[in-house]
């Protein structure tokens, strides 16, 4: 899953492809590197971020959502966003996948939206929200606290009409987690996968890899592959990166040490509504 930031002010990126012509050239780029999923987003989740007017993130979004499904490649096009209103335009615009980092609890229409479109969704784990999420984040042991949070979203989206494989499920490494929680979820990737759906990861140039590495945010790439690495040995299937080329090497290199069937998923192109 390749990243495309249509914000001013992404941890990594922002700025870079606020343009729709740029936003697009950087998709098309991504999917040439081999990304089967392309995540376009309008609103920074970044610690500290403010909330963007659901306004703002239709004109951010809508255009570079439109424009790569016009490309008319192989590629299934994600909306990042909490709000059914956005995600709603996106999936008329050509996405075929809601990525919401709040796991439906931010917009009670949302889950609705998705069953009604029988979309593909990623809900993911975040303790408290971005502007506060780092603000001494606390757990019991944060795997089986973040796997019973999984669970309950889980089936708040099946009981919301959700065919349970239309479900990906994301453990949130850096929202609301320390370096060591961060750690501590990849280690125990494996747990999190035993909850029987894929397991999308997104480590890709996060602060914890600077802690360790000491690098600046554009020099994280050789970290982010060590965690996709590491990742997929442990059930993960779908990698949020920013870097396609280097991790999708990575990754096919570790497959065929594996014998682990990657990429996992057959890619729709166009939603099944
Ligand atoms: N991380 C970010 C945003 N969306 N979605 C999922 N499912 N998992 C993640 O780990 C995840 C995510 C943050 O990265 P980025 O989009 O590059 O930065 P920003 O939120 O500052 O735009």
């Amino acid at each position: 899953m390749g990243v495309v930031n249509v914000t001013p002010d992404s941890f990594s990126d922002g700025g870079a492809f606020q343009d729709p012509v740029a936003a697009i050239a950087h998709g098309r780029r991504l999917i040439s590197e081999g990304a089967a999923i392309v995540d376009v987003g309008g609103e920074s989740t970044r610690p500290g971020a403010a909330p963007v007017p659901a306004e703002e993130e239709l004109r951010r979004v809508v255009p570079v959502v439109e424009g790569i499904a016009g490309l008319g490649l192989p590629v299934q096009i994600s909306v990042d966003t909490m709000k059914a209103e956005v995600a709603a335009a996106a999936l008329d615009a050509g996405a075929a996948y809601v990525n919401d980092v709040t796991a439906f609890r931010h917009d009670p229409d949302l889950p609705a939206l998705v069953a009604e479109r029988g979309v593909d969704c990623c809900l993911m784990h975040m303790l408290g929200e971005p502007r506060t999420m780092q603000e001494n984040p606390r757990y019991d042991d944060v795997v089986s606290d973040v796997k019973a949070f999984l669970e309950e979203r889980m089936g708040a989206a099946v009981s919301a009409g959700i065919a349970e494989e239309r479900i990906q499920l994301d453990p949130g490494i850096g929202f609301g987690k320390t370096l060591e929680h961060n750690l501590e979820l990849l280690r125990r990737l494996d747990e999190l996968a035993a909850l029987g759906r894929p397991i999308v990861l997104g480590t890709s140039r996060k602060s914890f890899l600077g802690r360790i590495t000491g690098r600046d945010v554009t020099e994280r790439v050789h970290g982010t592959t060590a965690t996709c690495v590491m990742g997929l040995e442990r059930g993960a299937r779908v990698f949020r990166v920013h870097d396609v080329a280097a991790v999708a090497d990575s990754l096919s290199v570790a497959a065929a040490t594996l014998a682990a069937r990657w990429p996992a998923t057959t890619i729709p192109t166009t939603t099944t509504s």
